[in-house]
């Protein structure tokens, strides 16, 4: 199978994919970031999204936290107008300004369980935000790295995900991301 990995820019709540990432935290508290905008956007009442996602947490996994790797299924509801489907909650690494082998490795758990989950949903688009490189403080050049080298990893297995974004909201993360993918 082949899949492609493509950096792009804007709004992940506007982005066309069949099923977009949401960087939570393991309580599925979407109290900032895009946590927060995706949950206003999908239900009209962030309040509401964090119900839905802590009772959806429940059903599918028996506990009220998630595990890096873990991640938890909601529906799109007012998304569905941009052709989303499905919203996939990942909880990366804390870095708060550093980096090292075991952020990395939580921060790939991450991805991997999305892309994993995705794959069984038979989703064909996946769209991602940088997990980790907002108020999680991780360096967002070591998160598109490691982006690009689960992907790679994932590529091998996937059955139904076609196409992977990475999509950066500002202008600078946009530029610097793909500096790191072109060298
Ligand atoms: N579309 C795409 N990317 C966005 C959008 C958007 N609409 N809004 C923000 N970003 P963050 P984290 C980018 O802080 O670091 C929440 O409170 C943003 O510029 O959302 O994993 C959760 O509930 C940054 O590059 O996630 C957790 O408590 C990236 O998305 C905590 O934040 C991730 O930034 C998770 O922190």
């Amino acid at each position: 199978m082949t899949m492609e990995f493509e950096v792009v820019k804007g709004d992940i709540t506007r982005f066309q994919a069949d099923a977009i990432v949401n960087a939570a935290n393991k309580y599925l508290e979407h109290g900032g970031g895009v946590a927060y905008a995706i949950a206003k956007a999908a239900a009209g009442n962030v309040a509401e999204y964090i119900r839905i996602s802590k009772e959806a947490m429940k059903k599918q996994l028996g506990k009220d936290h998630i595990e890096h790797g873990e991640v938890v299924v909601t529906p799109a509801m007012r998304l569905e107008r941009h052709g989303i489907r499905h919203v996939i909650h990942t909880v990366g690494p804390y870095c708060g300004g550093t980096w090292d082998e075991d952020r990395k490795d939580k921060l790939r758990k991450a991805i991997l369980g999305a892309l994993r989950k995705a794959d069984e949903l038979g989703v064909k688009s996946i769209a991602f935000p940088a997990i980790s490189a907002g108020i999680y403080g991780c360096p967002l050049e070591e998160v598109v790295k490691t982006f690009r080298e689960t992907v790679e990893e994932f590529s091998k297995e996937a059955k139904s995900v076609e196409k992977v974004y990475l999509v950066l909201y500002s202008e600078e993360s946009y530029r610097k991301a793909l500096e790191v993918l072109n060298g």
